[in-house]
């Protein structure tokens, strides 16, 4: 199982690179990780399991950090209406987007970063997703609020950007234009 052990740090060139796309069909190898990938974001939101193996709470995480540069991403988040979204995802890629922008009212965190980044992080409010699922299927998804906000920080991940470099350096509180949600 992935624990926090796996999880690596700011300062890893790993979290710079662009990673690579994953060949499909998917190896067995490539469809073991990305389940793993999914499985310790479910145990990092178990209270047990969380607290057993000393896990911070995840809802979304990026291949490129546990080390592997592949374009492989995992999400598991409620929405404002507690609608689930559980995804295992293999060359997720932003189709389309709106001009609205959206933000995370209390700013975001990353699992590869042991420090608070205070500022608000701008991003788009509403994306059409394509990728291919741990099954080897086609999907599309339309996303907005706090699981398009999760899905915008771990497709970043994929492309070597941290969340911190999308907060204004200058005024980090500027509020962006577009909508704060609630976290
Ligand atoms: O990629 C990661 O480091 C995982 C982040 C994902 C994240 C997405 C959007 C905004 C903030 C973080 C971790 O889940 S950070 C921990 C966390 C847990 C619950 C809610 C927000 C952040
Ligand atoms: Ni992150």
């Amino acid at each position: 199982m992935i624990t926090m052990n796996d999880v690596v740090r700011e300062g890893a060139p790993v979290l710079r690179e662009r990673a690579e796309a994953v060949q499909l069909p998917p190896s067995e190898e490539d469809r073991e990780t990305l389940k793993k990938m999914h499985q310790f974001l479910v145990n990092s939101q178990d209270p047990e399991m969380s607290v057993k193996y000393n896990l911070r709470p995840g809802i979304g995480i990026a291949a490129p950090q546990i080390g592997i540069s592949k374009r492989m991403i995992a999400v598991l988040v409620e929405d404002e209406d507690g609608m689930e979204y559980s995804h295992a995802l293999f060359n997720p890629r932003i189709v389309s987007h709106s001009v609205q922008r959206a933000y995370l009212e209390g700013g975001e965190g990353c699992l590869s970063v042991d420090r608070e980044v205070p500022g608000f992080v701008p991003r788009y409010h509403k994306i059409k997703v394509k990728a291919v699922d741990v099954d080897g299927q086609e999907i599309e998804l339309k996303l907005k609020g706090l699981p398009s906000i999760v899905f915008q920080h771990e497709i970043d991940h994929l492309n070597g950007v941290m969340f911190y470099d999308h907060i204004n350096k200058e005024n980090p509180f500027e509020r962006p234009d577009g909508i704060s949600i609630g976290r």
